[in-house]
């Protein structure tokens, strides 16, 4: 009986975290390769999952890089987006709630 009341008490407590897409945006400037790195360093792709990722923005104008809960999330989009325009491409990164 105690057991049944921990258990309906966790059902009720314990739920997932929100969820956030992190995604790429194709634009005419920055390079594949470029893209293609960004992709293996931040979201630990591995050179064929990051090419068709890659591809995928440049064909359909964005894609998912990766889903993680909001800080995490954060971070992906504050990395990705410094590290573009220290470079000096204007690819941009964005998160969206699932
Ligand atoms: N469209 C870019 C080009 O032709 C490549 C690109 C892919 C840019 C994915 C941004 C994101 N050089």
């Amino acid at each position: 009986l105690e057991d049944n009341i921990v258990v309906e008490r966790q059902k009720q407590k314990i739920k997932p975290p929100p969820m956030y897409q992190v995604v790429l945006l194709n634009d005419d400037f920055t390079p594949m390769g470029f893209v293609v790195m960004i992709l293996q360093k931040y979201f630990r792709k591995d050179q064929k999952a990051s090419i068709q990722i890659m591809l995928k923005v440049h064909c359909e104008g964005k894609a998912i890089c990766g889903v993680y809960t909001r800080d995490v999330a954060m971070t992906k989009v504050k990395q990705v987006t410094t590290h573009a325009k220290q470079a000096g491409h204007p690819l941009r990164c964005v998160m969206e709630r699932t």
